[in-house]
């Protein structure tokens, strides 16, 4: 019996991967695009694969066992305290489980929070209830290069009676992009599910995050952050075209934002915490567009309210 019970509970752990993968995508992760959703979701899938097989382990014996010495068959109880080889078996081979999900979740976020070197900056200021793109390399100054506002409504997250248009984030296909986020108001959320990006929109700080499109489409984002009555309508668009119709594109920018390409220079892109250092960021007219919103939203907590 004992030997019937082992292969069928193999079987189960064999199936259960397949089992697993397949369940996946219906109701899980989109299909992912770029390095960050790929390795977000491999470890994903890896986890869900892990705990299944755990599940089975452990629920298919309860069932048996419950089954087996239920108390018409069985009705003295083990006299047994306690199996030392057990103890250590399922002391020790979940503890091996737990080290190897957190060395690969540590080496996913390693990955996710190393900004790329050769990426274009996009700036991201979220406010209630809608996005800024801007493009700070090629911005001059006080001329900041940023993204059109829609034209025309969206149809897929339009409701009868209620037309939404959504901003659309405009990037070069293979190009790593790093994001620069910030809040105007309360904190919203940047998030992407295909790209696998998600960052918080914060007032008074800078966040970073960045995603490669390694393919041409057009994604759906959302804030994913509960900021006020009209958050569920914060939806925003990324959309990754080839680089020479990204080109086209910028160009078109940076002439609606009235800058000569041939002169001036771009704000300088401080990827640290020294760019919110509050009035000096706001007094230097080469601050970025980020830079300026974070350095402008006061981060000291208000006086807490008197108690009568
Ligand atoms: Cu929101």
């Amino acid at each position: 019996m004992l030997k019937k019970l082992l292969s069928l509970l193999g079987m189960l752990a064999l199936a259960a991967p397949a089992l697993a993968v397949e369940s996946i995508h219906p109701g899980g992760f989109p299909t992912p695009v770029g390095p960050t959703a790929v390795e977000i979701s491999w470890l994903y899938n890896i986890i869900f694969v892990i705990i299944a097989v755990i599940s089975v382990f452990v629920a298919v014996p309860i069932l048996y066992i419950l089954w087996k010495y239920r108390r018409d068959k069985v009705s003295k109880p083990a006299t047994f305290s306690h199996s030392l080889v057990l103890e250590l078996i399922w002391t020790i081979v979940p503890a091996l489980i737990c080290v190897v999900i957190a060395v690969l979740s540590y080496r996913a976020m390693i990955m996710i929070r190393t900004m790329p070197e050769d990426a274009m900056n996009v700036e991201v200021v979220a406010y209630q209830f809608g996005w800024d793109f801007y493009y700070p390399d090629v911005s001059q100054g006080d001329k900041h290069v940023s993204a059109p506002e829609p034209k025309g409504d969206d149809p897929d997250v339009s409701l009868p009676g209620a037309p939404r248009q959504t901003k659309t984030l405009v990037v070069p296909v293979g190009k790593p992009i790093v994001l620069h986020v910030t809040a105007q108001d309360v904190i919203h959320a940047f998030f992407v599910p295909h790209l696998g990006t998600k960052i918080d929109a914060i007032p008074g700080r800078i966040n970073y995050a960045w995603f490669t499109a390694t393919e041409p489409g057009d994604w759906l984002g959302q804030c994913a952050e509960l900021c006020g009555q009209a958050h569920g309508e914060m939806f925003f668009r990324v959309k990754a075209v080839p680089q020479a119709e990204f080109d086209a594109y910028l160009a078109e920018q940076v002439k609606a934002a009235g800058i000569d390409p041939t002169a001036g220079t771009s704000p300088t892109i401080v990827t640290g915490a020294e760019g919110i250092s509050g009035t000096v960021v706001m007094a230097d007219p080469s601050a970025s567009m980020v830079q300026k919103v974070a350095g402008s939203v006061s981060t000291t907590a208000s006086p807490s309210p008197t108690v009568q």
